[in-house]
């Protein structure tokens, strides 16, 4: 017959894990030793001593200290920024000289303006246009996305191909929601789908360079969709073809205080951001704008942003920078921060 009786919990590696990370945090041995004893672990002390004495520790000690120094020469910026205004500026009609110096050389967001008056898509596209020109194409959307928290990082699972008529009917009569989402992560496919579109839109010499086909992004959807915080690994410009975005922008040097455990992605929700939850992002500055039909969004490389679609709207986004853009090349290989 089997015991009923509880097996006692034992020290094992999952515990030394614990017991590593948390002295790494810099939590108090004889508070780690008491949590270790309430769940029934007797010699939690004598293993939190072998591990001070450990020299893999002391090791892992001397990168965490690293780390500390990297974290206060961040500090640096985040202080500085704060004596002047933080909110985006609208510069109109930016030359490509000005706009490298004082904001792509600088890694300083700016909404452009007046840089898409003569743009073609901005009074062609509209839901009757795009279903009567183009309601036959296979095209490719993000689906599903209201029952998975984690929709942008499964990205993948969300695929699902319809007739683009058929989608801009979803988007017209939905209302306000952010199941479905026509976005980068469906360009490999789109691309082609809808080629033709990509001739109404503007090449902005000044700041692009030319590119044999097309390489932007279309993101199209209803009002309420949702762009969780992540920063890119390149600069980006975000162009605003039809309705209003709303912008939420943390600036790289906060990237201790935002909570990224993987690749480019934060833990905290942009929608309401949880200070019991996300207690350091109480230090952080949060910089809100909304981008209006016809203006630019400059998007600095590293710059976290959080995007949620006010109204029924169509962004199309470009990376083909005529300055150096390439900042993957030395990413992290390892994403689990
Ligand atoms: O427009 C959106 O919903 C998100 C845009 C974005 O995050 C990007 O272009 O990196």
């Amino acid at each position: 017959m089997a015991s009923s009786k509880t097996p006692r919990p034992q020290m094992n590696d999952d515990w030394r894990r614990w017991i590593a990370e948390n002295l790494m945090l810099g939590n108090h041995p004889a508070g780690l030793a008491q949590i270790l004893l309430k769940s029934g672990i007797a010699d939690g002390k004598a293993e939190i001593e072998a591990a001070l004495r450990s020299p893999y520790l002391q090791g892992a000690r001397r990168l965490h200290n690293r780390l500390a120094k990297r974290d206060w020469v961040l500090e640096i910026p985040s202080k500085l920024s704060r004596l002047g205004d933080t909110s985006v500026q609208r510069r109109h009609r930016l030359s490509g000289e000005d706009f490298l110096q004082q904001h792509y050389r600088s890694n300083t967001p700016v909404i452009l303006t007046g840089m898409l008056d003569d743009c073609p898509a901005r009074t062609r596209w509209s839901l009757d246009y795009f279903k009567q020109a183009y309601g036959e194409r296979m095209v490719e959307v993000q689906y599903g996305r209201s029952a998975d928290p984690d929709y942008e990082k499964n990205s993948i699972a969300h695929k699902r191909d319809m007739r683009f008529g058929d989608y801009v009917d979803m988007v017209r009569d939905s209302g306000h929601t952010n199941d479905f989402y026509m976005t980068a992560n469906n360009d490999s496919r789109n691309r082609a789908a809808l080629h033709e579109l990509w001739q109404d839109v503007p090449t902005l010499p000044e700041y692009l360079q030319p590119q044999p086909g097309n390489t932007g992004f279309f993101w199209f959807g209803p009002a309420g969709t949702v762009t969780p915080f992540h920063h890119d690994l390149t600069n980006n410009f975000m162009a605003q073809i039809v309705g209003r975005k709303k912008v939420r922008m943390i600036a790289p040097w906060e990237v201790a205080n935002v909570y990224n455990q993987r690749h480019c992605f934060s833990e905290v929700d942009g929608r309401q951001i949880d200070l019991e939850r996300f207690p350091a992002m109480a230090k952080v500055n949060v910089i809100d704008c909304v981008l209006e039909p016809g203006e630019i969004l400059f998007l600095p490389v590293g710059w976290w942003h959080f995007v949620e679609g006010l109204d029924i709207s169509i962004t199309v986004s470009a990376t083909n920078f005529r300055w150096d853009n390439d900042y993957y090349s030395n990413y992290p290989a390892d994403h689990d921060f």
